[in-house]
């Protein structure tokens, strides 16, 4: 009798976490490359990321998992928003990266009112400054940097430059991405009685490529800045698996859901490898928008291997039907008052589960007319838009984009430019400068010219100035 009564009461603690809501754990690495990790068939010998791969292992691999955009910080806004970024008319790095609207509903603001603790740990690159703060935006625990898209690995006590526990400035030593897993642990072991959202976003494997000596020394590939960057992506999965080990030691690793992206594709010019893709960082081609993409829940979901496209616009309402939240997840075509309470990509649960199967979907991307990159993706069919340069892809047989089809098939590039049309015009026109779309049939002297270093870093001044904010710091361009 003793036996069914331990039985029983064991069953009822089983069902009672399983049904509990879920942690939500969102993981985003910056510039990694398609095939830098070791659950990529495909990856270079030299790679080493065995956290990752156990990750790998217990959940999903999303091989067709896309981010809404080829930098850094618009797709991080269409992440945070869980809507394409181009709605507040973000089409650029600068454009996001210059502060998404304070009135604006972001992810931990949703999971916040169902009780769930949240922490935000690394880059934010929505704003420059104090006034755009995570902390000000849903997040009750930060640990990060705001500026730009980039930060110093190991100075973490630069005034200039400064990393912040909630809103104060703190002075920090240790090497960023050492520190940026062990505050997500933290943050994951003290509040592991109750529901919690941890969103750590590294600002690894992005520039500057810098790592402890002895890591680096780790690599031999004959190539400098390789070296730097797998010690850099080493590190961040040395980090990923301290978090992994603070949620099993917590007991809550089978009850939560874990997303892990890149943020965009790896940039060539760092000797990043995103094989077999073409292209990579800043532009439109799948190397530098389709990335690592992992979606794990041991508690819901059999391991295993997706084949259809996702994109990060899914991970906002997927996390939220987890946690039994409740909103829209269509948008409205033409219907902008709508469109701004409402989510723009899709629950991927029912799917993940086999319980509905995947419909056809259309996805899109837009630098805006300066850059001049913009790309369709509709079933199996791509259009990829550089200036005025247009390529029609068949994904289904050609990965890599080396057989442009546009020529041949003009009937499919106008059905594409079309729906490229009707999404377009449910967005907004770019905050700063131009307009939404590279227009190849207007007069040449009408095309935006390409401004030179110069001219961009006297914009950038004019800007600050504007905002009679104190300067932020100069960093690399994300
Ligand atoms: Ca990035």
């Amino acid at each position: 009798m003793k036996l069914i009564a331990l039985l029983f009461s064991s069953f009822c603690i089983l069902h009672s976490s399983f049904s509990a809501p879920p942690n939500i754990v969102v993981i985003v690495a910056d510039d990694l490359g398609y095939a830098d990790v070791t659950f990529h068939p495909q990856h270079p010998k030299e790679i080493v990321t065995p956290n990752l791969d156990s990750l790998a292992k217990a959940g999903v691999i999303c091989r067709q998992g896309y981010v809404t955009g080829h930098v850094c910080s618009p797709t991080r806004a269409g992440l945070m928003l869980g809507r394409y970024q181009q709605r507040l008319g973000f089409y650029t790095g600068g454009e996001a990266g210059s502060g998404v609207p304070m009135n604006e509903k972001l992810f931990p603001q949703y999971l916040k009112p169902a009780g769930y603790a949240t922490g935000q740990f690394g880059k934010w690159h929505l704003g420059p400054d104090l006034a755009w703060s995570p902390a000000l935006r849903g997040f009750d625990e930060v640990f990060g940097f705001l500026g730009r898209g980039a930060h110093d690995y190991f100075k973490l006590d630069d005034p200039n430059d400064p990393i912040y526990r909630g809103t104060e400035v703190v002075k920090e030593t240790g090497y960023l991405t050492d520190r940026l897993g062990e505050e997500t642990a933290a943050f994951m072991t003290k509040h592991k009685a109750e529901p919690f959202f941890a969103y750590l976003a590294f600002n690894a494997v992005h520039a500057p490529l810098q790592a402890p000596e002895d890591e680096i020394a780790k690599f031999n590939t004959g190539n400098k800045d390789r070296d730097a960057r797998l010690a850099m992506g080493k590190r961040m999965d040395d980090a990923i698996g301290r978090v992994m080990t603070a949620l099993k030691d917590g007991g809550v690793w089978e009850n939560t859901l874990l997303f892990f992206i890149s943020d965009n594709g790896g940039p060539l010019a760092q000797s990043a490898d995103n094989s077999p893709l073409r292209g990579g960082k800043h532009t439109d081609y799948e190397g530098g928008i389709r990335v690592p993409f992992l979606i794990c829940w041991p508690a819901q979901l059999k391991p295993g291997e997706w084949q259809s496209p996702v994109t990060s616009l899914d991970i906002l309402p997927t996390a939220l039907a987890a946690a039994g939240v409740k909103v829209a997840a269509t948008s409205v075509a033409g219907d902008s008052a709508k469109a701004e309470t409402t989510l723009d990509g899709i629950n991927l649960l029912p799917l993940l589960k086999g319980e509905t199967a995947p419909a056809s979907r259309d996805l899109f991307w837009c630098s805006g007319s300066d850059e001049g990159w913009w790309a369709v993706r509709s079933g199996d069919w791509k259009l990829v838009g550089e200036k005025d340069k247009l390529g029609l892809f068949d994904l289904s047989k050609d990965v890599s984009e080396a057989n442009d089809l546009a020529k041949q098939m003009p009937e499919k590039v106008a059905e594409l430019t079309k729906l490229h049309d009707a999404w377009l015009v449910e967005m907004a026109k770019p905050v700063k400068a131009g307009e939404k779309r590279y227009n190849m049939a207007a007069p040449a002297e009408k095309k935006p010219k390409k401004m030179t270093k110069e001219e961009k870093k006297k914009a950038r001044d004019m800007e600050r100035a504007k905002k009679r904010q104190p300067e932020t710091p100069e960093a690399p361009k994300a």
